[in-house]
């Protein structure tokens, strides 16, 4: 490794670095296929109803990616024109290369929220009355967990009151539920009550749970079956996709489960990065696996440049921080491993 310290090279840029366990490898080597745009692939079934079950909805879809669920709960919510409301730091908004302007047609206003939550007041306020000057307000856009606000669980009495304030004024209601399993596992609220108060629910099997590729959508039987037409609209029609599915069947199955060992690394490495004066982080904060770690000197950039040299990856988080995501393949030794590259760096931000 060119100019670097370390051994080993941690990953903690995202929990979409896991790679395919053995066991996983194995249930995608024996996965029975068929050719799921005829809606013949049994695995893909499979997996299908055990999300719809989980997450407590009529039916489920498998689509390749969290941004594809999300652009097609959009479209099939929506008409052009339509405005939406969501979190102004929603994945949504900032992440998904303007997919709801360029794919539905419709425009987003952002609502500041606290700590990923948009209050049913807000809600409120933002509607639009119904009135010939003014587009049409369909949709609110929930996450849970909420990336931007560093892996927070949004609270379960505000996420009610903010979903039944739109559903009371005629919206639908999406979830963002790329990290669903882990607000579910960090809470103790299941899935399905989350689920309860939305439309729609997107769920990720490619984060945490540590599968290599996919997601599933989930609604009632009318949602799920105008979903599966835009679907195959944006190219995401697959054939003997039950590999894939496969190795979610198995991530749900053997991997919810130890998402509480993600939360818990994450919250003992920031306990340490806490005592590092160069370092601006409540361990409080932190309730899953994700970690907003905010530095008082030098650029974001510098602070992940150092930490590589010593082994460890994160990325720049806004202009004063960097993130760090626990997952799968992070164990206690990366957990030190983060603590020396931190340290180290905090250290070379001091001298200048
Ligand atoms: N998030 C990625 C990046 O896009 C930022 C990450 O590394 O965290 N919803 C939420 C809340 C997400 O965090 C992500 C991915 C998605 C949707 C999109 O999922 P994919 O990457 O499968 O399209």
């Amino acid at each position: 490794m060119n100019g670097s310290v370390a051994e080993r090279l941690w990953d903690f840029r995202s929990d979409t670095v896991t790679r395919p366990t053995p066991g996983m490898r194995r249930a995608i080597y024996e996965a029975e296929v068929g050719d799921d745009v005829f809606e013949d692939d049994p695995t893909v079934q499979l997996l299908e109803r055990r999300v719809a079950e989980l997450v407590g909805k009529e039916a489920a879809l498998f689509v390749p990616s969290g941004t594809m669920a999300n652009q097609i709960a959009v479209a099939v919510h929506t008409r052009p024109g339509d405005e939406i409301l969501m979190e102004a730091e929603g994945h949504v908004y900032l992440y998904e290369g303007g997919g709801p302007a360029a794919i539905s047609g419709v425009m987003v206003k952002p609502i500041p929220g606290t700590w990923g939550l948009v209050s049913a007041d807000q809600v409120r306020q933002a509607i639009r009355p119904s009135n010939v000057h003014y587009a049409p307000t369909t949709l609110l856009v929930l996450e849970n967990t909420h990336n931007r606000a560093g892996g927070r669980v949004l609270p379960l009495d505000g996420f009610r009151e903010s979903a039944r304030a739109a559903r009371d004024a005629g919206l639908k209601v999406h979830l963002d539920g790329a990290r669903l399993w882990n607000a579910a596992v960090a809470s103790g609220v299941p899935e399905a009550r989350w689920a309860a108060e939305c439309d729609s629910v997107g769920v990720c099997l490619s984060k945490g749970l540590g599968a290599p590729v996919g997601s599933v959508i989930c609604g009632d039987r009318a949602f799920v079956h105008r979903a599966r037409f835009v679907r195959k609209r944006l190219g995401g029609g697959m054939r003997q996709v039950g590999i894939l599915a496969a190795a979610g069947l198995y991530a749900i199955e053997n991997h919810r489960a130890r998402l509480a060992d993600d939360h818990r690394r994450a919250r003992s490495l920031a306990e340490t990065l806490h005592e590092i004066p160069e370092i601006d982080i409540d361990p409080a904060d932190i309730e899953t696996n994700i970690l907003r770690i905010g530095v008082r000197a030098g650029a974001p950039e510098q602070w992940c440049e150092e930490i590589r040299r010593h082994g460890v990856m994160v990325v720049p988080f806004g202009p004063r921080a960097v993130r760090a995501v626990t997952h799968l393949d992070i164990e206690d030794e990366g957990i030190s491993a983060a603590i020396a590259a931190f340290g180290a760096a905090a250290c070379s931000m001091r001298e200048g």
